[in-house]
């Protein structure tokens, strides 16, 4: 024979009365009916602030693995391409084993090209401050970690006067998982 002492009979009702509650909440309908009115957000090319079409920089303690890359005088980065996938973040170690001065920008095609208009234009040296972007001088090596949030082609170039356009450009793959 079992008997249920009084405490414990009230404990069990309100163990249902609290799953009854739960249990009955909420079936709110949701519409997606509503066009969107902030389909085409343009974008300030022109902003050096810290965002950008192709990732974020993000700190050295977070990335999944460094890749060394060197800046070789044959106008060159040595390896000229490499693969990371979607989502990963990746320490850069960049070094200059040449005798001149090399630049290591990353970026999509229209950020190499805005470097390269920049530093025709007589800028050099002056983006030093800038987060995807190295410049090194012989000898010296350099760190960047950057995260590479979507399947995309990101480039890797020196825009020191005459070393793009003799191809010292690589390119990183980021591929989906
Ligand atoms: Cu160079």
């Amino acid at each position: 024979m079992t008997r249920t002492t009084p405490l414990l009979a009230a404990m069990t009702t309100a163990f249902f009365v609290l799953s009854a509650c739960s249990s009955s909440a909420g079936v709110s309908p949701s519409t997606s009916t509503q066009p969107s009115a902030s389909a085409n957000m343009p974008m300030a090319s022109e902003d050096h602030s810290e965002s950008f079409a192709f990732g974020e920089p993000v700190e050295a303690a977070d990335a999944d693995r460094v890749i060394a890359i060197k800046m070789l005088d044959q106008l060159k980065f040595d390896p000229a391409s490499i693969e990371v996938k979607v989502g990963e973040t990746i320490t850069f170690m960049v070094i200059n084993t040449g005798t001149v001065e090399h630049d290591f920008t990353l970026g999509d095609e229209e950020t190499q090209a805005g470097h390269e208009a920049a530093m025709a234009g007589g800028m050099a040296g002056m983006g030093h401050d800038e987060p995807n972007q190295l410049t090194l001088k012989p000898g010296t090596e350099g760190e960047l970690t950057w995260h590479f949030p979507k399947a995309m082609s990101v480039l890797y170039g020196c825009h020191v006067i005459g070393h793009y356009d003799a191809g010292m450009v690589g390119s990183v793959v980021v591929a989906g998982s």
